[in-house]
């Protein structure tokens, strides 16, 4: 066997042999999903440890679920407050296997590069810090102190702070990210790229500008009033199933849901709750009342087809008071419409004019209208464009500022949001460079950092050599694999903060180091006691979160006392009070972050407490005219060529973005394997393909071809023209030059590509 450093460093790009297609299900929910939820839990955690985590979820004293970020209820928590998807990711956590150093010293990088990523997700919890040297070919154990001292002797011997990046993926707790970002202030750069680069970066561009803040504008209960709630670019059932539960209320008071994506998803078909008797044995509540089949990439031709449609009536639906007050910009968006092409709008949407004017009937007659909205918008060059056709949508009916209405981006990670919040972010504002300054005395850099792209591209460029992740799987998640993976060996040292093991671990700069850390789950004791943390969740309450199951490993320790044992030995500051009692790091927190006063106590509070949002609050409009603004946007045209297709990439119902639980994405009917393209069978036929034809799939982007090898073609109902494949595995297709506007997010849902046939060899 090769020897050699990073040899493999993608997936293994083999056919799935065991691949079954069946019919996508009809509904979500049921009892499917609690034996789906209950069996992996047991599988991993054992009996008693899953009972005992499954009933903390979500539980006012138990811990946030590291899932994802949709509120819980104030005062209808069922017992257990948990989805099928969130028992999974707690019991990815929770897991009984454990990775010792003995699992290192049996395997090279290189062997371990060869194993998928399912494999690599399922081994189980570090348990100790490690240490991969230069030219080694096996990880070895290192000891906390001298992980910390070598990794802060070499971002002392940096010729600039700026030299060294310093990522973070949203599950951080906001104790952890102040910490963070205030110790790599304190060392003197802005380099802080996050998930939300890839992620949600697009709506908090697009809101800010036109709303003048970036966060959504509803709160859980308006949820309870609206008459119309749009789903756009979301999958709910999947990603975010607790928000179905939301969606059966609402649709049982007679709610519209109108659902506007590529694909039927099958959770927002029909719900079976399966908190309820009927949720087992019925066969659920329909939800969407209307679905439109949009192109990939159709969304602005087809918001401004529903605005056109409103505007074009004798007397048109809107909210002219609203509108009159509160805004800027109309009459050039009206005039815009006008001239707007029907034909235009049909064939970039593909969806008719008649459906479009139909669903525009029933969003001009809502009184409370609510837009959520999630990945299927914001990864498109033009996605900071989509955003801001759906703030116009809601200034016309006037939805701001109103019980029951409002803007939804519905975040990813559990306290991706919260993060922002607490300074993650490459390019902050100066009130806030000035607020932490002053409370920590000293002069915060100015200068902007990098994003997650950028990052990229200096690596690539030589001018990065420090890479430092808390959380996340930056290689996997990142795009265009193979250039982030070039990038990521060219620095001269790579750090890894995680739970679990993965790709980013064996792709690495010459020395790495992997330092294991407690989760979500797990009891956190230090100098005064037992811990707990807090969190922001999508809608802006912030809350505490506890674990207490037994640490994976005595050897663990918590991400605050990471950060603050980085930031003593390297930038000489004394922080054991913040280690010993977290209480201490959140009265700084409220002396720094506006909203956050009395931080100790109100998190205290049973449900937490909710930040002040200036729009949903009080109508006002924090942008330069003091309103809030229409904007125009051309629809899109991407530049596809024959035998060319846009392509999404998703996630399956079986994956927490990078990390697989399984190989089922059950709700659309496929089992037993991820490496598919889903087709339009008319396309197919044009391609000569049928379904269970191997290809490899081929992006294009400004005359460079990339390829990711061996997927199964499988028929699926999609516009023509569009297809759509996992996520991490296409990664490897997403131009790193290939970014939206403004915000700088990979277009990872709009990828022009070829399909190459291939033979199914054995
Ligand atoms: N179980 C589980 N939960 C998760 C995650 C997970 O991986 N697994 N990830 C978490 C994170 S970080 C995030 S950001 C969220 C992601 O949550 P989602 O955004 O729901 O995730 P995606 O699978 O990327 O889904 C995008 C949806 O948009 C649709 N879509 C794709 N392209 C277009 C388009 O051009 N227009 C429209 N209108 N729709 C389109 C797709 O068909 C799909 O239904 O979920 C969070 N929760
Ligand atoms: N093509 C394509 N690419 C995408 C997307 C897409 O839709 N399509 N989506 C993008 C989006 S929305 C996002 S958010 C990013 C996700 O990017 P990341 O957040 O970087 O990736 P994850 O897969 O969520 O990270 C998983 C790893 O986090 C670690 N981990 C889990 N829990 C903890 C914890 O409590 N503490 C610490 N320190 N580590 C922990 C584990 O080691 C695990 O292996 O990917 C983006 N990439
Ligand atoms: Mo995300």
């Amino acid at each position: 066997m090769s020897d050699e450093r990073n040899p493999e460093f993608l997936s293994p790009e083999v056919l799935d042999a065991n691949l079954r297609i069946g019919p996508p299900a009809q509904s979500a929910g049921g009892a499917g999903a609690v034996k789906v939820g209950l069996t992996s839990s047991v599988k991993q955690m054992g009996l008693a440890r899953a009972v005992s985590a499954l009933l903390d979820v979500n539980q006012r004293k138990g811990f946030d679920c590291p899932g994802c970020a949709w509120p819980d209820p104030d005062d209808r928590r069922a017992v257990a407050e948990f989805c099928e998807n969130g028992a999974k990711a707690i019991a990815e956590e929770g897991t009984l296997k454990r990775i010792t150093p003995e699992f290192f010293a049996a395997r090279s990088i290189n062997e371990l590069s060869r194993e998928s990523d399912f494999w690599l997700s399922q081994q189980g919890r570090l348990t100790h810090p490690m240490y991969l040297p230069s030219g080694a070919t096996h990880y070895q154990p290192i000891s906390w102190h001298e992980a910390f001292k070598k990794i802060s002797g070499k971002l002392k011997s940096l010729a600039s702070p700026n030299e060294a990046v310093f990522y973070t993926s949203g599950r951080t707790s906001n104790e952890a990210a102040f910490l963070y970002q205030l110790f790599v202030r304190l060392f003197g750069t802005n380099n802080l790229p996050d998930c939300s680069n890839m992620c949600h970066e697009s709506s908090g561009q697009a809101m800010i500008s036109t709303v003048g803040t970036s966060k959504g504008s509803v709160s859980l209960k308006d949820f309870d009033f609206a008459d119309c709630i749009v789903v756009i670019g979301q999958n709910p059932g999947t990603n975010h199933p607790r928000m179905l539960r939301t969606l059966q209320t609402a649709a049982r008071r007679g709610c519209k849901i109108i659902s506007i994506n590529p694909l039927a998803e099958t959770g927002l078909k029909r719900f079976q709750n399966p908190q309820e008797i009927s949720g087992f044995i019925g066969s659920g509540t329909p939800l969407a009342t209307h679905h439109l089949p949009v192109k990939i990439n159709g969304d602005v031709a087809l918001l401004k087809g529903i605005q056109k449609a409103i505007l074009e009536q004798p007397v048109p639906p809107i909210n002219s008071d609203f509108i009159a007050q509160y805004t800027a910009g109309f009459d050039a968006f009206r005039a815009n419409l006008q001239d707007a092409s029907w034909i235009e709008i049909v064939e970039s949407s593909g969806i008719s004019e008649q459906d479009i004017r139909e669903v525009a009937q029933v969003i001009a007659q809502s009184k409370a209208m609510i837009c959520c909205w999630a990945m299927g918008l914001t990864q498109h060059q033009n996605a900071v464009g989509n955003i801001q056709e759906i703030i116009n949508l809601l200034l016309l009916g006037g939805h701001f500022g109103r019980r029951g209405a409002g803007a939804c981006p519905v975040r990813g990670h559990s306290n991706v949001q919260g993060d922002r919040t607490m300074g993650i972010w490459e390019r902050p504002s100066l009130e806030f460079l000035r607020r932490l300054g002053t409370e920590f005395h000293f002069t915060p850099p100015h200068e902007h950092g990098h994003n997650t792209v950028e990052a990229i591209e200096a690596m690539n460029a030589g001018t990065i050599k420090v890479f430092f992740a808390l959380g996340g799987n930056f290689l996997s998640a990142a795009p265009d694999t193979a250039f982030t993976a070039q990038g990521l060996n060219r620095c001269e040292m790579t750090v890894q903060v995680s739970t679990k093991l993965n790709r980013s671990h064996l792709i690495t700069g010459a020395e790495a180091l992997i330092l294991p850390c407690l989760g979500r789950t797990e009891l956190d004791v230090q100098a005064s006691g037992e811990q707990f943390v807090c969190v922001e969740n999508s809608m802006g309450v912030v809350h505490s979160s506890q674990g207490r199951l037994d640490p994976a490993s005595p050897d663990l320790m918590s991400e605050p006392a990471i950060v603050v044992a980085l930031a003593q030995a390297t930038v000489g500051v004394d922080w054991s009070d913040f280690v010993s009692n977290y209480d201490s790091i959140r009265d700084r927190i409220a002396k720094v972050i506006p909203g956050f006063e009395n931080l100790n106590s109100r998190v205290r509070e049973p449900n937490g407490f909710e930040l002040p949002h200036p729009v949903r609050d009080s109508l006002e409009f924090r942008t330069p005219s003091k309103k809030a603004c229409f904007t125009i946007h051309a629809i899109p045209h991407l530049n596809v060529g024959p035998d060319q297709f846009v392509m999404t990439t998703i996630r399956s119902h079986d994956q927490y973005n990078t990390t697989i639980y399984g190989l089922d994405d059950r709700y659309r009917g496929i089992h037993q394997g991820r490496r598919v393209v889903l087709m339009n069978t008319q396309d197919m036929a044009a391609q000569k393909l049928s379904a269970g034809d191997a290809v490899d799939i081929v992006s294009h982007h400004l005359g460079k071809q990339r390829r990711a090898k061996n997927f199964r073609v499988v028929a699926y109902e999609i516009p023509r023209g569009c297809c759509a494949s996992y996520f991490p595995e296409t990664n490897v297709l997403v131009p790193i030059d290939s970014i939206a506007d403004l915000s700088h997010t990979p277009t990872s849902k709009s990828l022009i590509v070829s399909m190459e046939k291939v033979a199914i060899v054995g």
